[in-house]
């Protein structure tokens, strides 16, 4: 039984550029399940705890400022290995060197507006999560498919 889960946020640059269907298009198509989904502008104050590991670097402000200048849409989704494979179809960190086929890979050019956050770990999924999904939002449903996610 395979109940992994990660946390997705389609940027605000992803959302201006209306990508937010292509996203998650992909997860869909990998055979992971969608158990939570918000759009939202996101406050500094939930911003810097998502980011509280990155408040002494000097590209900091600018993320802050990037991140709360539009809506961003947050999603929980769950399958096997799904931090894993999402940290995969996300690509690298910095555009510029993430490969074709990822969504950075496919969709931006610069490390400041690289369109998607990917929870990098299991301690930092449980901790996102838990994060921007307080309380009892996620949704327990049965998939039909189970058999393609191993639960
Ligand atoms: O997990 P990931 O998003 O791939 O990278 P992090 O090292 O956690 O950094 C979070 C976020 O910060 C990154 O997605 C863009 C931004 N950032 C930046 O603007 N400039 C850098 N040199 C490094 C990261
Ligand atoms: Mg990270």
């Amino acid at each position: 039984v395979e109940k992994e889960q990660t946390l997705i946020v389609v940027k605000p640059d992803g959302v201006q550029r209306r990508l937010i269907g292509q996203i998650i298009q992909r997860f869909e198509q990998r055979g992971f399940k969608l158990v939570g989904l918000k759009m939202l502008q996101v406050s500094e104050d939930l911003l810097s705890q998502h980011y509280c590991q990155l408040t002494s670097k000097p590209f900091y402000p600018r993320l802050m400022e990037y991140m709360t200048s539009g809506p961003v849409v947050v999603m929980v989704w769950e399958g096997h290995k799904v931090i894993q494979s999402s940290r995969m179809m996300v690509g690298h960190t910095n555009p510029a060197e993430a490969q074709a086929g990822t969504v950075r890979g496919d969709f931006s050019l610069h490390v400041s507006r690289n369109v998607v956050h990917a929870s990098d770990s299991l301690e930092a999924a449980l901790r996102e999560i838990q994060l921007w999904f307080p309380g009892k939002e996620l949704l327990n449903w049965d998939c039909i498919d189970q058999y393609i996610t191993c639960e």
